[in-house]
């Protein structure tokens, strides 16, 4: 694969105020609703010519006509990415969506994914990405087989409304919001049930996802040799689940992530921004994790495979080892400018948009009305 073929995918919540349950910071010219939402993502994607499409999120991005929404994105040279979908922030939620003891809830929970692949339709998006905030807090709680049979039937019902090119992303997170059993907590249990619905349906990861020092390019090499792995939200994370700007935290971890995951074409796997901007700008923040996904796949199409192979087969595990340092510490950025000017992009889009005048704009402009927010 070359750099000319890596997209990534912005997320419509990354433009929106966000913050902790502490406190969310409104900032000035945040987007009032998903058309602006999109205006702001293909800022990003015109300074780094490498985020053609914007991930929406259910009901968040609710509008009325979503073939016109995804009409205005095609004049912006974006496309529909992913559709999220969202069975947690109602309060027929308390227990569980898909999960919940109670038939009446998993209907109305089925009923949300069925409304998501009909704007998958509508959009011409061709993932839907499930993540379930379903689990338990305590001990007895509920019944943790049978919570594994309501996900199976609700997983079977939603995979058998899926169209033509259309597929299923099954996220895991290990804990939050419950924190004693999480019903896809990890990537063994989503992918078991991939494995059931069939090959339309495939494992998400998500970096900020796992337990400290769990080892996610392995999980990434299986799931690739399985054919499993659809999809990547990217982002950083210090301690637990903190949708940081994607290598702020490791940049060695992305590296190593993407060595597995760029060994093949990767046509299929759909990476995606999973971030929120608490309290950093956001159309600087998008852009800059765009660069760095960029700068960490231009250091891995840089490992020398065929040396790797070669010391790996002989067991010189120093030389192994050397090779792939080797392509990490390289300085990629002069390439890239280059690589930026050749398509007649700037060579530092940060300080490009810094330079457009599109943040006064926005400030200006976006006067009035409730601003967008995670969760709103
Ligand atoms: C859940 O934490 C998650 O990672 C899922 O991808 C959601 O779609 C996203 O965050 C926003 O809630
Ligand atoms: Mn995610």
């Amino acid at each position: 694969m070359s750099l000319d073929e890596l997209a990534v995918e912005t997320c419509s919540w990354a433009f929106g105020n966000s913050g902790t349950r502490f406190k969310v910071f409104a900032q000035p010219g945040v987007p009032r609703d998903p058309y602006e939402k999109l205006a702001d993502a293909a800022q990003v994607h015109a300074y780094t010519g490498a985020a053609p499409s914007v991930a929406l999120h259910i009901p968040w991005d609710r509008v009325d006509d979503y073939a016109h929404l995804a009409r205005y994105a095609g004049e912006l040279g974006l496309r529909i990415g992913a559709i999220n979908s969202n069975t947690f922030q109602d309060d027929g939620y308390r227990l569980g969506s898909v999960c919940h003891p109670d038939p009446a809830i998993r209907r109305q929970a089925v009923d949300h994914l069925l409304e998501c692949v009909d704007i998958m339709d509508a959009t011409g998006s061709p993932e839907l990405k499930l993540w379930f905030a379903d689990g338990t807090n305590y001990p007895g709680q509920d019944d943790i087989r049978a919570r594994q049979d309501r996900l199976a039937e609700a997983l079977a019902e939603v995979y058998g409304r899926l169209g033509e090119g259309q597929r299923l992303l099954l996220e895991y997170k290990l804990f939050e919001p419950s924190f004693y059993t999480t019903d896809v907590p990890d990537w063994g249990t989503a992918y078991a049930h991939c494995l059931k619905l069939g090959p339309k349906a495939q494992v998400v990861v998500d970096t900020g996802h796992h337990a400290p020092g769990v080892n996610i390019e392995f999980i990434v090499a299986f799931l690739l040799r399985e054919g499993r792995l659809g999809g990547f939200d990217f982002n950083s994370r210090f301690y637990a689940d903190d949708d940081l700007m994607v290598g702020a935290a490791d940049p060695f971890q992305l590296f190593r992530i993407l060595a597995e995951v760029l060994r093949e074409p990767s046509g299929g796997i759909a990476f995606m921004l999973d971030q929120c901007h608490n309290i950093e700008p956001k159309i600087p923040g998008q852009i800059r994790s765009v660069l760095n996904v960029q700068e960490a796949a231009a250091k891995v199409l840089r490992i020398d495979r065929a040396a790797l192979s070669a010391a790996q087969r002989e067991g010189d595990v120093l030389a192994a080892n050397a090779v792939l340092m080797d392509a990490f510490n390289t300085d990629v950025r002069p390439a890239l400018a280059e690589f930026r000017a050749a398509k007649g992009l700037d060579p530092d889009p940060m300080a490009a948009y810094a330079r457009s005048g599109y943040f006064a704009k926005i400030c200006a402009e976006r006067v009035g009305g409730a601003q967008a927010g995670w969760g709103a």
